[in-house]
């Protein structure tokens, strides 16, 4: 079962034994900042793993070296709005202006093996969500909303244009503060909106806080957000931009 794009619609990921979980909010091509959070949790490459949110690329300087990071072992992500975007470009010319327009203007400076490269991690490593088994229990990842009442039903449909767009474009849970609880999982984290601070509705998680985002009054610190499951009713937060690293915890 699938999608349009032809990529995984949902992966599996059990519990990690050998080292720790952390999620990660959209990164869009900000190569540093992933750095600079990386070394403050002293991440383990060999043991430890992160899952991000999608939207790696476009808005920051380093987006083919986002996209690329889905190459390694310890990287997963699952597709977000502006993936989706670098895939249908590739046969639409009114897309790939709307791309450009929201950040894609890097890819005209890439040359066409690079293209092939690029695209074929997007195919081969993303899926539309994910699932990790983790203190917390069962945690699911997409990139914004989630159309269905159980998780996860994506292994076994196909999604439609409709339920892709939710996934993908979604505002309405944060716009309307709508508290949904999803069956079948303990908490879903998602990205896509850039919000002040993480926010929990339900048990939905929005951890984009506007990695690659200029500062505007509605978002006056932008930066990257790592959530970490430290027990079965606990998150801890690290965030950072160019000057700063905060912790923050949740009791859920
Ligand atoms: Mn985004």
């Amino acid at each position: 079962m699938g999608n349009n794009y032809g990529i995984d619609n949902h992966k599996i990921f059990a519990a990690n034994d050998k080292g720790r979980d952390f999620f990660l909010g959209d990164l869009h091509g900000c190569i540093q900042l992933l750095n600079k959070i990386l070394k403050k949790i002293n991440f383990n490459f060999e043991k430890d793993r992160l899952f991000c949110t999608g939207d790696t690329i476009d808005r920051g300087d380093a987006s083919v070296e986002c996209l690329k990071l889905s190459r390694n072992e310890w990287f997963f992500s699952v597709l977000g709005n502006h993936e989706a975007m670098l895939l249908e470009s590739k046969d639409n010319p009114y897309k790939k202006e709307v791309w450009f327009r929201n950040g894609g203007l890097w890819w005209a400076e890439t040359n066409e093996y690079e293209r092939v490269q690029l695209e074929d991690i997007i195919l081969s490593e993303f899926s539309i969500s994910l699932s990790v088994e983790t203190a917390m229990g069962n945690v699911g990842v997409i990139h914004s909303g989630y159309p269905f009442h159980e998780w996860p039903t994506l292994d076994k449909v196909e999604l439609d244009k409709a339920q892709l767009k939710n996934i993908l474009w979604d505002r309405e849970i944060l716009k309307e503060s709508q508290i949904i609880f999803t069956k079948g999982v303990s908490l879903i984290i998602s990205g896509h909106t850039p919000t002040k601070t993480p926010v929990l509705l339900g048990n939905h998680l929005f951890i984009d806080t506007g990695c690659g985002h200029y500062p505007h009054e509605k978002l006056q610190k932008p930066r990257l957000t790592l959530c970490e499951i430290a027990s079965s009713t606990n998150l801890i937060f690290h965030e950072v931009d160019s000057k700063s690293y905060n912790v923050t915890g949740l009791l859920v």
